[in-house]
C-alpha cells in the first residue's frame, strides 16, 4: 500500500510514522508513506496556503490552488483508489471501514486545518470524507495518523501471527477478552485458573464468554 499525505504540518508525522508497526511495515516493503508539504505547492511569495473566507467570519480557509496542484501532480504519477479528506463532519471511522480501505493500493489523505478547506476541493477533488470521532481536533493530521495506523496493521504480513489483527477488539463486533502474563500470582492478585490449565478448548470458550460479557457491559450498542 502507498499512502500520500498532504499537510501543512509535515513535521507532525515524523515520530508516529517512524516507530513500531508502521516502521516495520515500511522496512518490510509492505507500505510506502509519502508526506507532502502543502506549502511547497503555493505560488504565493510568502508560501501562503490559506485566505479569508468569502462572506466574512472568523478563521482562514485552505485555498484550492495548492491542494489541486499537489493532488494533480500525484494523480499524474499514480492511480489512487480514494482521495480522503479528514474532517469532523465526515463519515465516522470504524473497523469495517478500516477493513475495506485496507484493501486499497494507493490512497491520498488530505489534512485540513484552520476553518477547513474551500468547498470546491471537497466537491471536485475528494472521493471520501472521514472523521475519527465526535470531537474537534486542531487539524486533520492526528486523524490521518489514526486512519493510516488502522489500515496498515490490517495489511497481510504486517503483523505476525501472535498479534494477529483477527483477535482485535471490534473485529467481530466484540471487545477483546482480558489477557494476563507471568507472574500467575502477584500480591495475591491471581490469574484465572482456566488460563493455566493447559486446556485449549476451555481457554477458547472462556475467552469467548469474557469477550461477550465485556461487550454487553461496556458497549451493548455493538451487539445490535
Ligand atoms: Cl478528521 N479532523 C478534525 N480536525 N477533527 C476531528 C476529526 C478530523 N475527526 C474527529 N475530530
Amino acid at each position: 500500500m502507498r499512502i500520500d499525505i498532504i499537510t501543512c504540518l509535515p513535521e507532525l508525522f515524523e515520530g508516529p510514522m517512524n516507530q513500531s508497526i508502521v516502521k516495520r511495515s515500511k522496512e518490510k516493503g509492505l507500505v510506502e508513506i509519502h508526506i507532502h508539504n502543502l506549502r511547497d505547492y503555493s505560488t504565493d511569495k510568502h508560501r501562503r496556503v490559506d485566505d479569508y473566507a468569502f462572506g466574512g467570519g472568523a478563521g482562514m480557509v485552505l485555498s484550492i490552488e495548492p491542494i489541486d496542484a499537489c493532488i494533480s501532480k500525484l494523480k499524474n504519477e499514480v492511480k489512487y483508489d480514494e482521495v480522503v479528506y479528514l474532517t469532523p463532519d465526515g463519515e465516522g471511522l470504524n473497523q469495517s471501514m478500516a477493513n475495506s480501505l485496507s484493501l486499497s493500493k494507493n490512497l491520498i489523505l488530505l489534512c485540513g486545518h484552520y476553518k477547513g478547506v474551500d468547498q470546491r476541493v471537497r466537491d471536485h477533488l475528494i472521493t471520501k470524507e472521514i472523521s475519527i470521532g465526535d470531537y474537534v481536533l486542531s487539524g486533520g493530521e492526528l486523524a490521518a495518523m489514526v486512519l493510516a495506523d488502522s489500515l496498515i496493521r490490517l495489511i497481510p504480513g504486517v503483523l505476525n501471527d501472535e498479534s494477529s489483527a483477527l483477535s482485535d477488539s471490534f473485529q467481530d463486533n466484540l471487545l477483546a477478552p482480558p489477557v494476563y502474563t507471568r507472574p500467575a500470582n502477584y500480591k495475591d492478585w491471581t490469574v484465572p485458573d482456566i488460563l493455566i490449565s493447559g486446556h485449549e478448548a476451555k481457554v477458547e470458550q472462556w475467552r469467548n464468554e469474557q469477550a461477550l460479557e465485556r461487550t454487553k457491559k461496556r458497549r451493548p450498542d455493538l451487539l445490535g
